[in-house]
């Protein structure tokens, strides 16, 4: 029985994929690295750190910049991407997603966010449903990343929810990793890729049966 429901953000709540492509290709492009939508595919729900790492070993300058250096060209990207969510709107919310958390509410299931992104209160916000969440992880607070399961294992303790009663959304291979290894049922929201490591899989929130999940 389904206690508790824990979304990733990005892929599966609001699709701003693009707008970090556009921010990394600005920033890659000023430092002289070229990368193409294929490659942005690899900084899916990865953080904004790590994918700066990626787009400097991608462009062989893996060891020219310091990491003072490396944390201006981190939040020169996020000025850049922060600009585009400017265009973020609630018509932006992907299929399925309201009616799913509007009867999670109704039937006190509380909900979470457990997003590489340091921007999900923003972007919650923008999109105003920031109220039909009980808890978001600062992902900051935490040692690892995905694939590691520890995002998905706070947002269970903050809703007090045991991770095996709880049901895990995600669209990056390295998410439905974590929620395996924290022990969470994980349904894949399929964009692009295959999630061969799901257990369920839907191409958007609009195929879940909410009866089904909440009889
Ligand atoms: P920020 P998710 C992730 O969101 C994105 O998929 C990933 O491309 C991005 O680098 C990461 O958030 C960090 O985002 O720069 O806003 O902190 O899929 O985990 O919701
Ligand atoms: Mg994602």
């Amino acid at each position: 029985m389904v206690k508790g429901l824990i979304f990733d953000l990005d892929g599966v709540i609001v699709d701003t994929a693009r707008y970090h492509y556009l921010a990394w290709k600005k920033l890659a492009g000023e430092i002289g690295i070229s990368i193409d939508e294929k490659f942005n595919q690899s900084l899916k729900g990865i953080s904004r750190t790590e994918s700066l790492d990626k787009i400097l070993i991608h462009g062989d300058k893996g060891n020219i910049y310091s990491s003072d250096e490396r944390n201006v060209l981190a939040m020169r990207k996020n000025e850049y991407y922060l600009e585009l969510l400017g265009r973020v709107s609630p018509n932006d919310i992907l299929p399925g997603v309201l009616e799913l958390i509007t009867k999670a509410n109704e039937y006190n299931i509380p909900c979470a966010i457990a997003s590489a992104s340091q921007n999900a209160p923003e972007i919650l916000k923008k999109l105003d449903i920031i109220n039909y969440f009980k808890a978001i992880v600062d992902p900051t607070t935490l040692k690892k990343g995905k694939p590691d399961p520890d995002i998905f294992l706070k947002a269970a303790e903050l809703i007090h929810v045991y991770p095996q009663y709880c049901i895990g959304f995600e669209d990056a291979a390295a998410g439905i990793q974590a929620l395996k290894k924290a022990n969470i049922y994980s349904i894949g929201v399929i964009a692009e890729g295959p999630l061969p490591e799901a257990d369920q899989v839907v191409h958007s929130l609009s195929e879940i049966d909410l009866d089904l999940l909440f009889k």
